[in-house]
């Protein structure tokens, strides 16, 4: 036959139902964090630029479009080759904490296509580069393996390129920003080439500049709000247990009044 719980197995009980009342107000605080709901954002470009090969230097922050081209024309020794790659840059810090991104997506407007180009998206590690300084000669290395792929073919349209990966890892990352490079790896045979509309093109009729959509479906609870979160659940179930083991008599078949006289000092 289990003892009736003394005065100091009662004061137990009450110092963790308070302790447990203390943790669930606090938890209250981040309440929003753990049960946030679905987001989307749509980002301009803090930079966006192109680099051209053949002027390895010169920059061309301030144009109004953003060129891709890839033409090798002739052969050695009087090759000429053409290739001009395209550089953005969007500051995720309006992305929530812990986001968890289901999608990123980059938007260009094609506004001239000269032939059928085959555009890869890479990602970029490094984002210290600026629009105004980025050139053939000094740019970043980018990685080699492409986020995804599109056919340009016509312009006077709008292209997609999915930047999921490289957002992930940006924010995992805690890094501020992504850096996304475009350009066609397939030499064309004749000179040819895309603009896109850059941050600095006219709005004529509709806004033209680059975009990139991410939207998430949660958020991971973060640091304090998760750990309070298990903390409320482990003394939850410790006060429970413990409570149950010295509750007397059997609180299911307790009469009222003795389920009163337990619970008083
Ligand atoms: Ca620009």
């Amino acid at each position: 036959m289990k003892r009736r719980p003394s005065v100091l197995t009662n004061r137990i009980w009450f110092v963790l139902s308070v302790f447990n009342f203390i943790l669930l107000a606090l938890t209250c605080f981040g309440i929003s964090l753990v049960y946030a709901q679905a987001g989307e954002i749509t980002l301009r470009p803090t930079d966006d630029t192109y680099v051209d090969s053949n002027n390895p230097n010169s920059n061309y922050g301030g144009q109004t479009y953003l060129e891709i081209e890839y033409s090798v024309l002739g052969s050695d020794p009087y090759q000429a080759v053409y290739k001009d790659l395209a550089w953005l840059k969007f500051d995720l810090s309006s992305i929530p904490t812990g986001a968890v991104t289901d999608e990123a997506t980059l938007q260009l407007y094609a506004s001239i296509v000269g032939e059928t180009f085959n555009v890869y998206a890479y990602s970029c590690s490094n984002d210290s580069w600026t629009e105004l300084t980025l050139t053939y000669s000094n740019m970043p290395n980018y990685n080699a393996t492409p986020m995804d792929t599109t056919i340009v073919a016509t312009g006077s349209r709008w292209y997609n390129w999915s930047a999921v990966d490289a957002v992930r890892n940006a924010l995992a990352g805690n890094f501020s920003a992504i850096t996304i490079v475009l350009n066609d790896p397939s030499p064309h045979s004749s000179l040819s080439d895309i603009w896109f509309c850059s941050k600095e093109a006219p709005v004529i009729i509709t806004d033209c500049s680059p975009t990139l959509t991410v939207r998430w479906s949660s958020i991971i609870p973060e640091f304090p709000t998760f750990l309070l979160l298990s903390l409320f659940m482990i003394i939850t179930l410790i006060a429970t247990t413990y409570h149950k083991k010295n509750a007397y008599p059997n609180p299911a078949r307790a009469s009222h009044r003795d389920q009163a006289k337990s619970s008083l000092f």
